[in-house]
């Protein structure tokens, strides 16, 4: 399995529980990037909302990454990169940034349901990561990010914006009795698998929730798109994107003009709150595939 961190230690961490906390940018930074967004607002073309999307669900989330202009969400990109980078690469192992976005929570607003964030990378060898770095004090009370510890690499593997949840049915038994929320000073981080279940509850004060989310995936590899085009197939197709076309693409569009890697085999399994319980004391993904998994097998065989 490719690294993800410089440091054995946090690799460790990581890979045991799907995430790590640290200290991340400095006081000036946060205050620099807090101005920016205020700053760059102006620019923004709005968030898509129900009447823009097919099933018209109600849209509980502020992300930049569901801005109606591309050339907003490619500024903010811009913005949150330069300030992001040194601090990425002192502590990622050679990583690419591919989305970043602003997420903001109003007063009484702004849950982002439980979820895993897409796959974009070939998970079985690569981690991709998320930075979430609030940008204010991150509390349970304002919304702060929950996570279920050690739920990385375990579930939904084809995961894409039309590809149906195996988790969710049981969405709220999971965040009744497995969350655990991670609160964040600003400008301290958290850094997650992408793969990892997580959550965050709507701001119940009066004050500002904003943060930052930074996606990347490792420079050696490519970032793929699970797509679905419609639940009956019986097959998802595994597309070739890159950055650029994050930039333009939100989840109720069709991709177009790129590359299909392959197809694999699509089969909806919703899962009942005790396979959940038993898949997540199982070998991740990553443990079952690949030459270091055959290699541990045959010494569990002949001891
Ligand atoms: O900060 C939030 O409210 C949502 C964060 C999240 O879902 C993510 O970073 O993937």
């Amino acid at each position: 399995m490719r690294k993800v961190f410089h440091d054995p230690a946090l690799q460790k961490q990581f890979d045991k529980d799907g995430y790590v906390s640290l200290p991340f940018i400095s006081k000036e930074k946060v205050e620099l990037l807090k101005q920016a967004f205020f700053d760059t607002l102006p620019k923004s073309g709005g968030q898509l909302g129900a009447d823009d999307v097919k099933n018209g669900h109600t849209i509980t989330y502020d992300f930049t990454f569901i801005d109606k202009n591309p050339e907003y969400k490619k500024l903010v990109f811009d913005i949150i990169v330069k300030q992001f980078e040194q601090e990425y690469n002192n502590v990622l192992a050679d990583y690419k940034p591919i989305i970043a976005n602003f997420i903001r929570k109003k007063t009484d607003g702004g849950e982002v349901p439980l979820h895993q964030n897409w796959a974009f990378v070939e998970e079985t060898k690569y981690t991709s990561v998320s930075i979430w770095c609030p940008l204010v004090d991150s509390t349970i009370e304002n919304g702060t990010l929950q996570v279920v510890p050690g739920s990385h690499k375990r579930f939904g593997l084809q995961r894409g914006p039309k590809v149906p949840w195996e988790l969710e049915g049981i969405k709220n038994e999971i965040i009744n009795d497995y969350l655990i929320p991670l609160e964040t000073k600003a400008g301290d981080c958290v850094i997650l698998d992408d793969s990892i279940i997580h959550y965050t509850a709507i701001n119940k004060t009066p004050g500002l929730r904003l943060t930052i989310q930074l996606i990347l995936i490792p420079a050696d590899t490519y970032s793929l798109h699970y797509d679905l085009k419609s639940s009956n197939d019986g097959e998802v197709s595994v597309l070739e994107v890159d950055h650029d076309f994050y930039m333009k693409f939100n989840p109720w569009m069709q991709p177009s003009n790129v590359k299909t890697i392959r197809k694999e085999k699509f089969e909806f399994k919703p899962m009942s709150t005790s396979q959940f319980e038993a898949r997540l004391k199982e070998p991740k993904i990553d443990e079952t595939t690949g030459l270091f998994a055959k290699i541990k097998k045959l010494f569990l065989t002949e001891a």
